[in-house]
C-alpha cells in the first residue's frame, strides 16, 4: 500500500515551520532566519521513502497586507489552505496567542488539521500543557504533537498522524521524482541562500526590503560563475549592504557561497552587486522579475 499527499504549513511567521519542514524532510529546502517574513514564497519540501511520499508546502507566515508583495504572500497562504489534503498548523511553542485558535478554527472547517507545537526544547512543559488543553477544546483538531526541530523531537508522531490521514493507494501515485526533495530550481535556491545570509548579517528594517536578482547563473562548466545583484529600497541601504570597504557584502558572499558549492557539487565564483529599486515591492512587474509570481 502506497501514500502520497500534499501537507499545507501554515502559521504565524516565525512559528518555526521552515525549520520543521527542512528537518523533515533532512535538506535544507527553505531558509530560516529569526527576522519577520523569511519566507515569502510557497516552497515545496518533497520526503520521499518506499511506500510513501508527502509534499510539504511551507508558506510565508500569516500576518497584515500592507504592500504587494504581502498581498502575494498572504495569498499564498490561502491558496495552499484550499487546496492541500492535511493542514498543519505551527503554534510557536514559547508564545501562543489565544487568537490563533479563532484561525485554527477555520482550518478545521476546511481540512483535516494537526497543529505542531514548536520549540518545546526552548520552552517548559508547564508552559506547553496549557496549550495542549486550550487547543484540545476544538475536538475537530486531528492532532495535538509538541516537537522540536532542533532537538528532533516527535517529528516521527508527526509524519505518523499525516499518514494516518491519507488514502491508501494501490498504487505508487508519487507525483514527483523519488529523487526530488523541492519544486525550486537551484537558480531559486541559490538567490534564497543569499538572501537568506542578508538577513541574517544586516540589522532589523532592511531585510524586508531585500530582493535578490540573479543577472548570471552559468553552471556548463567545472566552475559555476554567479552574479547577484541585491535590490534594496533605498541609497541609505545601498551603503548598509554594502558596509564599510564591502565587508558586509563580502561576509554575505563568503557565507553564501560554500552552501551554493555544496549544492551544486562545484566551485562557485560569486559576484555581488548591490542596486537600488525604490518602492520594489509595490511594483508588480519587479515582484515578478524577483521570482513571485504574481497570477
Ligand atoms: N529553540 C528552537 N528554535 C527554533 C526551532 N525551530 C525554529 N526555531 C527558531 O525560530 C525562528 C523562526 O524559524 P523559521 O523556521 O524561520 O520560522 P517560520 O517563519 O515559521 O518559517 C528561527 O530563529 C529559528 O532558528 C526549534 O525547534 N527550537
Ligand atoms: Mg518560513
Amino acid at each position: 500500500m502506497f501514500k502520497f499527499g500534499y501537507i499545507g504549513v501554515v502559521g504565524n511567521t516565525n512559528a518555526g515551520k521552515s525549520t520543521l519542514v527542512n528537518a523533515l524532510v533532512g535538506e535544507k529546502v527553505s531558509i530560516v532566519s529569526p527576522k519577520k517574513q523569511t519566507t515569502r514564497d510557497n516552497i515545496m519540501g518533497i520526503l520521499t521513502r518506499d511506500n510513501y511520499q508527502l509534499v510539504f508546502v511551507d508558506t510565508p507566515g500569516i500576518h497584515r497586507s500592507k504592500n504587494k508583495l504581502d498581498k502575494f504572500m498572504m495569498k499564498n497562504v490561502r491558496t495552499v489552505v484550499s487546496g492541500v489534503d492535511v493542514i498543519l498548523y505551527i503554534v510557536d511553542g514559547t508564545r501562543f496567542k489565544e487568537e490563533e485558535k479563532e484561525y485554527i478554527k477555520k482550518l478545521t472547517d476546511t481540512a483535516p488539521t494537526i497543529v505542531g507545537i514548536s520549540k518545546v526544547d526552548a520552552g517548559s512543559y508547564e508552559k506547553i500543557y496549557p496549550i495542549i488543553s486550550s487547543l484540545g477544546e476544538n475536538k475537530d483538531i486531528k492532532a495535538i504533537i509538541p516537537f522540536s526541530s532542533y532537538k528532533n523531537r516527535n517529528l516521527d508522531e508527526v509524519i505518523k498522524e499525516i499518514l494516518k490521514i491519507l488514502p491508501e493507494q494501490d498504487t505508487k501515485n508519487f507525483e514527483f521524482d523519488e529523487d526530488m526533495y523541492t519544486d525550486k530550481s537551484v537558480r531559486f535556491m541559490t538567490a534564497e541562500i543569499i538572501r537568506e545570509k542578508a538577513l541574517l548579517l544586516l540589522n532589523e528594517e532592511l531585510p524586508h526590503g531585500l530582493a535578490i536578482n540573479i543577472t548570471r547563473f552559468d553552471e556548463s562548466g567545472k566552475t559555476a560563475f554567479i552574479d547577484v545583484d541585491i535590490i534594496c529600497e533605498k541609497e541609505s541601504h545601498k551603503s548598509i549592504v554594502i558596509g564599510r570597504h564591502g565587508s558586509k557584502i563580502k561576509e554575505i558572499a563568503s557565507r553564501a557561497r560554500p552552501e551554493i558549492e555544496e549544492m551544486l557539487g562545484k566551485k562557485v565564483m560569486l559576484e555581488c552587486f548591490v542596486k537600488v529599486k525604490k518602492n520594489w515591492r509595490d511594483v508588480e512587474h519587479e515582484i515578478e522579475e524577483f521570482g513571485y509570481k504574481l497570477d
